[in-house]
């Protein structure tokens, strides 16, 4: 596991580390509560904290609390706390601040340990489960709400002069795909155009039949349009293997991007709107809606 450690001694942060490294696990100490948590919210492969109750400058129930905010339900977090008061008030506090156990200090290595591989069943379990929530079973990009939800926390990241483009991705005429060649070869023609969106390094979701996003943080909307162009040929491009005869496709996009004080449902809707301009003005084509909603139709 991935363990964070915070106590205000060294002597305690070397003893504990000392029984969990042999384990195979990686640990960070810290003394400073407050860098332990900048250090966790960071770092996305910490699934433990041990703190002691005694930190600085953050207490170690409010370590506990702010460790579980930072977790949610988003990635699997074990607390530990440690006390070298072991008495009950302590263990009923730890546990309503948010730990999932509690341990004395220092503690045995056996006691330790074996609390652990406890955690790690559990981390792995809670991994699982959120990969499962969060993934669409035919594609396995982010299904529609996980998708909403990296728009926010996208959004929420964005500093003032940040940039973020979404692009939606609709296949064109797929009924008649569907019609034509049956529902098997329709869900081999989103596996390969899912596959396409998953190759542009941006967060790709299926938010729904046939119909995907692509977020580009980083991105304005002249290099995510360029991103959709190319996108767009290699759908055109693509190959589908079928029993009857090979099927093509072509895809329509709409690209919006975020502009200041933009709620999410806005800079959904206005690709949507661009990707519906896309769809009304031939398909196959990229369009672009611009913050003074002015749409540029490309290719
Ligand atoms: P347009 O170019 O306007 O987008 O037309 P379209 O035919 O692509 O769009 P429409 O919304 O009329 O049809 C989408 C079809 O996608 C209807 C539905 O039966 C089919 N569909 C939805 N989900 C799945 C799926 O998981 N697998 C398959 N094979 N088909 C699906
Ligand atoms: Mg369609
Ligand atoms: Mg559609």
């Amino acid at each position: 596991m991935h363990i964070v450690i915070v106590d205000p001694s060294r002597v305690v942060l070397k003893v504990v580390s000392g029984i969990l490294t042999p384990q195979g696990h990686k640990v960070y100490a810290f003394t400073d509560s407050r860098e332990a948590l900048v250090f966790l919210s960071d770092n996305e492969a910490v699934d433990a904290l041990i703190t002691s109750l005694e930190t600085t400058p953050i207490s170690g129930l409010e370590l506990c609390w702010q460790a579980r905010l930072v977790a949610e339900a988003r990635r699997p977090l074990y607390i530990i706390a440690m006390s070298s008061l072991h008495n009950v008030r302590n263990l009923g506090e730890a546990l309503d601040s948010g730990a999932d156990d509690f341990i004395s200090k220092p503690p045995s290595a056996e006691e330790l340990q074996a609390r652990l591989r406890a955690a790690q069943r559990l981390t792995a379990l809670q991994r699982d489960l959120i990969r499962m929530a969060e993934t669409d079973p035919l594609t396995g990009l982010l299904n529609r709400r996980a998708f909403g939800t990296r728009i926010g926390e996208a959004v929420e990241r964005l500093g003032p002069h940040g940039a973020l483009s979404l692009v939606l991705v609709d296949i064109d005429h797929f009924k008649a795909i569907n019609d034509a060649h049956g529902h098997d070869v329709g869900d081999l023609a989103i596996q390969a155009v899912a596959g396409e969106i998953a190759r542009d390094g941006g967060v790709a979701g299926r938010l729904g039949g046939e119909e995907f996003g692509l977020l580009l943080p980083g991105q304005d909307a002249i290099a995510a349009t360029e991103i959709a162009q190319g996108l767009r040929q290699r759908c055109q491009a693509l190959i589908v293997k079928a029993p009857r005869a090979p099927v093509r496709l072509t895809c329509s996009l709409g690209i919006s991007e975020w502009s200041e004080g933009e709620t999410v449902d806005g800079l959904m809707k206005r690709a949507d709107i661009a990707l519906y301009d896309a769809k009304a003005t031939g398909r196959n084509c990229v369009v672009t809606s611009r913050t003074d909603f002015v749409l540029a139709k490309t290719g």
